[in-house]
């Protein structure tokens, strides 16, 4: 820790005001000043930034460590911007540039913004919770000797009240409770303010409640000093203060000391005439929005008694726009001050006219070797960024034997030698899964890494000799996070295992998995994890009606579409387990590549019969997307494209109907997302003089110009119908427009058209069309 032997607290309160000045100043460059080629309004969040700068400054200049990791709340970006700028890590440019093209972003960024954002946040909620699930892979990796005591940190969360609305809170600290978590800061800006109005009162003495009850110390931080004080001299103004609704204290606070003072005559009367006349309108005003989270002295102590690695909630109270002229106003979310407004504002920092981007412009000789040393020693603690890639050797991993599988039963036989074979990436892997382990077929894997636990957990069945397939202990050397059914949390685990590179400079090779269709209950989680460049193998399975008798809610239907729209996310569907073996070898590959991303893989447990292979020659077109795996003759006028579990009926199709259509082509897609991605790359290269055409013109160049391709997937067909776009052919598309039906295989293919009677009747009407 870098802490100050003594607390210079004017400096900080010095520190507070520039915040507050510097990010009013940023969004309201980019507003009033900044020329607007499109007249669209810029925005910016002037009231969540006032509201906080104290809380930050505190932070950042005081309590933070070198090793500690900060989750900023969205709306409050400008702040750490503002620090970054007087730290000399953020120019003044990208901070002209507020959310223009390569400019400082709206919502702190890790990957698009230049200064080292440690968790990206924006959609409210997610970046709380990854905090937590951050904290827990650093134990990890202490656990299995990947990082020394020297270098563990803790996380914090900068928290908007409102954000405590998001289920997704709960799920992680309830997650956490089973974990120990510890190591964990989160701040709630507790301005009583959300985006449309004051937030219910209701919930008031809840949050405290439901976080004690997971094993978190709660810290009020409710009155700064002053304030505190003077309450403490009058019992009775402090009962009626406190008795004040959220809606009642907001519009106060907007309104000032006169009505304070009314108010106050008004529910009190007499026995508040002595401290009335103590104070003047103007001190009665400041008094009152002493809150604790202004307070630099009150977040100093409050930050230092938590000096320990207990998981610590602060409630510091705030008002949204603290000294600015909305301040406490419920519409104030989106309030952006006028020019007149900015300009008292900047007079009464002492920020002269034309000097507004000077960093410490205005601060006096008297305080600026404060300030800047207090600058100075939060630079050393907030320069560390680490990427760390390219440090593992990826082996070649073999197809698993056997003339008939399923690619889930070959997934599990992978990960089981993989691990039986040992070595560097064996041993990085980390596998979790939302009560969803063995089903997914990670139980032999989880029988030979064990369970990650920080304190041993035995295996009572195993101890009281009750047979059973499946171990169940735990130690700090385990290998497989086990989570319980909250697929948020599996993806926010697979975020923050997929940061440890960044976060810890130690790369993990996370997997996680799941039921397909359950991707969708978490999904912005997932888009969170990818849109911060975490890298992991996401393994979907089952899916698709291909579950038969399972089917019902279970059966998934548009995972492909998803995986289409999701950028950092690579979709596979492999038929076969030798497709299956090359993805995850690339999958792994891509984990530890700068330019890599995450994978993800849609299996299923349908055993099929594997296909001979004369050669090698399907690989590479197998990890770009798709291979022909019957060849078509030059020109032929049709072709069957099929993905994943129901290559099968593609197959048999082919051979009946390879007679009466003659050079008839199967080509094995084995991933529509790189094959589209690839398509509309090679566009944009023409834009620009490439002539490269994309793997997808070249393989359906191989058929005449007017060809019918019949498309089959266990999933929405438009997964592969847009096929017919890329060279004008013809489709018919086959595949699952509607879900929920149990059935047997032979039903419900024949139900849904996935049959070979389907493809039959499709490729003569496709045929015939073009006749
Ligand atoms: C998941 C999600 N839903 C909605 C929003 C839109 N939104 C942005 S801020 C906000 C409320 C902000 O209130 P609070 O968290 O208390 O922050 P404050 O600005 O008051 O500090 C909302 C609803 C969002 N960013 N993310
Ligand atoms: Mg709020």
């Amino acid at each position: 820790m870098l802490k100050p032997a003594t607390t210079d607290i004017d400096a900080l309160k010095t520190l507070d005001d520039r915040l507050r000045w510097l990010s009013a100043w940023t969004i309201h460059h980019a507003n009033h000043i900044r020329e607007s080629a499109d007249g669209l309004k810029v925005g910016g969040h002037q009231a969540s930034c006032a509201s906080m700068t104290a809380i930050m400054a505190a932070l950042y200049f005081h309590a933070l460590g070198e090793n500690d990791r900060v989750a900023v709340k969205p709306h409050a970006g400008p702040v750490l911007h503002a620090i970054h700028y007087l730290l000399g890590s953020q120019s003044r440019e990208a901070l002209e540039n507020f959310r223009g093209l390569g400019g400082a972003q709206s919502y702190p960024s890790r990957t698009k913004d230049k200064i080292p954002v440690d968790f990206s946040t924006g959609s409210v909620g997610l970046g709380v919770a990854i905090t937590l699930f951050a904290s827990l892979v650093q134990d990890y990796l202490t656990a299995h000797g990947w990082l020394d005591d020297k270098d563990r940190g803790r996380f914090v969360a900068l928290i908007g009240d409102a954000e405590l609305d998001e289920g997704n809170i709960y799920e992680a600290i309830m997650e956490g409770a089973k974990h120990d978590v510890r190591n964990l800061w989160w701040i709630i800006d507790y301005n009583r303010q959300s985006l449309d109005a004051t937030s219910a009162d209701r919930m008031f003495e809840r949050f405290d409640e439901i976080f004690r009850s997971c094993g978190w110390r709660v810290v009020e931080l409710r009155y700064g000093k002053r304030l505190q004080a003077a309450l403490d001299k009058h019992p009775t103004l402090k009962a009626w203060f406190e008795t004040l609704s959220n809606a009642e204290l907001s519009a106060l606070h907007y309104q000032g000391g006169a009505a304070w003072r009314a108010r106050i005559e008004a529910e009190i009367g007499k026995k508040a005439a002595a401290f009335l006349k103590e104070y003047d309108d103007e001190a009665l005003a400041a008094l009152f929005t002493d809150l604790g989270g202004h307070c630099m002295e009150t977040l100093v102590d409050g930050f230092d008694a938590a000096d320990d690695d207990v998981p610590t909630l602060f409630i510091a109270w705030t008002i949204k726009g603290f000294g600015l002229p909305f301040a406490g106003h419920k519409d104030n979310h989106a309030g952006l001050m006028n020019p007149t407004q900015l300009a008292a504002l900047r007079d009464a920092m002492g920020v002269g006219e034309g000097q507004e981007w000077e960093p410490l412009e205005g601060i006096g000789d008297n305080a600026r070797p404060g300030v800047e040393a207090l600058i100075d020693r939060a630079r050393v603690a907030r320069e560390k960024r680490t990427r760390s890639f390219g440090s593992v050797a990826i082996p070649e991993i073999p197809a698993p034997a056997g003339e008939e599988q399923s690619t889930q039963a070959a997934f599990g036989r992978i990960l089981l030698e993989l691990s039986k074979a040992g070595g560097d990436l064996a041993d990085r892997i980390v596998t979790t899964s939302p009560d969803v382990t063995v089903s997914t077929n990670l139980g032999a894997w989880v029988n030979q890494r064990g369970l990650f636990r920080r304190s041993d957990m035995p295996d009572i069945f195993a101890q009281a000799k009750i047979a059973s397939a499946q171990k169940w202990s735990g130690s700090n050397k385990g290998q497989h996070v086990e989570l319980g059914i909250a697929e948020s949390n599996l993806f926010l685990m697979l975020a923050a295992a997929g940061l440890s590179g960044d976060l810890f400079g130690t790369r993990l090779f996370p997997i996680g998995t799941l039921y397909d269709p359950f991707i969708a209950r978490g999904l912005d989680s997932l888009n969170y994890a990818c849109y911060q460049d975490a890298r992991f193998l996401l393994v979907a399975t089952p899916s698709g009606i291909t579950l038969g008798p399972e089917g019902g809610a279970h059966q998934s239907i548009n995972p492909p579409l998803i995986a289409l729209g999701q950028p950092g996310l690579r979709h596979y569907e492999p038929a076969f387990a030798d497709e299956l073996a090359a993805m995850m070898q690339e999958a792994f590959r891509l984990i530890d590549d700068p330019a890599g991303e995450s994978t993800y893989l849609r299996l299923s447990t349908r055993s099929i019969q594997q296909v001979e292979r004369s050669d090698d020659s399907w690989r590479e077109g197998a990890i770009a997307g798709g291979y022909w795996l019957r060849e078509p003759a030059a020109n032929a006028e049709a072709a069957i494209v099929a993905m994943g579990a129901v290559m099968p009926e593609a197959l048999a199709a082919w051979e009946e109907l390879r007679q009466d259509v003659p050079g008839l082509g199967l080509l094995a897609v084995t991933s529509p997302d790189l094959l589209h991605r690839g398509w509309t790359a090679a566009q944009a290269g023409r834009w620009q003089g490439e002539r490269k055409p994309s793997h997808i013109e070249q393989l359906l160049s191989r058929l005449s110009p007017g060809a019918g391709l019949v498309t089959l997937v266990d999933a929405a067909p438009a997964s592969l119908s847009w096929l017919g776009g890329v060279l004008g052919q013809r489709v018919a598309p086959l595949g699952v427009e509607k879900f929920g039906q149990t059935g047997s295989l032979a039903d419900l293919y024949a139900t849904y058209r996935l049959d070979g009677d389907a493809i039959t009747e499709a490729m003569a009407e496709i045929l015939l069309q073009n006749g």
